[in-house]
């Protein structure tokens, strides 16, 4: 390996037992995540995000350039902003641009054009993948796997959001270029999705459809 500077690699001591007790303690916990579509208007600590966020940004990443970005939005204007504009294209989706297969495949978790979580939920987290940028975010160096980086930075954001006993929605309006515009980012900036995160409204349920996980010798091939 080429000269470089270096820290200890560093993991708390455990004995196996532990490591799977813990492991399957984790799994159990995210197994209980449901995506949420019905949102209560009740108020979630601000801290919560930020810790999610911080979550997020230890994500392992294409050469630490760490390519992403998070609009947090709670002020009601921006949020009935974006749900207006989500919504417009949520309607030319539904009424015309999704393929009938795509309908087909959606019509068991019952989703429509309408996004009022968008405006109830108190937090809304907008998150962009700078395609330049590197570390300095000087929006010219170039990033490496981009999407894969950003992907997995939601995935530990969303696992903290539920760990936190909030109910969360990866909502991915398309086109969603509009959240650019709203937020004020930049035009090497891809919006990716909207992580909702709130309480769930009471009677909240979630689609019978979306429970059902394919079991681990289905997922997995061992060698
Ligand atoms: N963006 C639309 C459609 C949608 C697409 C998929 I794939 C989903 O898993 C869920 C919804 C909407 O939010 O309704």
């Amino acid at each position: 390996m080429r000269d470089h500077d270096t820290l200890p690699y560093a993991l708390p001591p455990l004995s196996d037992e532990d490591r799977v007790a813990r492991a399957q303690a984790m799994r159990d916990t995210l197994k209980t995540r449901r995506s949420c579509r019905y949102f209560a208007d009740t108020a979630v600590p601000r801290e919560i995000i930020e810790a999610a966020l911080e979550a997020a940004g230890s994500a392992p990443n294409g050469a630490n350039h760490q390519p992403w970005h998070f609009a947090v939005v709670s002020s009601p204007e921006i949020k009935r902003a974006i749900r207006h504009a989500a919504e417009e294209e949520e309607r030319a989706f539904y009424e015309g641009k999704a393929s009938g297969d795509w309908l087909d495949a959606l019509s068991p978790l019952g989703t429509d054009a309408d996004k009022p979580f968008l405006e109830t939920a108190p937090w809304l987290i907008v998150v962009f993948a700078q395609r330049k940028g590197g570390i300095a975010e000087d929006g010219k160096t170039q990033n490496y796997y981009v999407t894969e980086s950003v992907g997995i930075a939601c995935g530990l954001m969303i696992a903290t959001l539920h760990e936190a006993g909030l109910a969360t929605l990866t909502h991915t309006p398309s086109p969603m270029g509009f959240l650019r515009q709203i937020c004020g980012r930049p035009d090497h900036e891809k919006p990716l999705m909207i992580v909702v995160a709130g309480h769930p409204a009471e009677g909240a349920t979630v689609p019978v459809h979306a429970v059902h996980k394919k079991p681990l010798d289905q997922i997995s091939s061992w060698f």
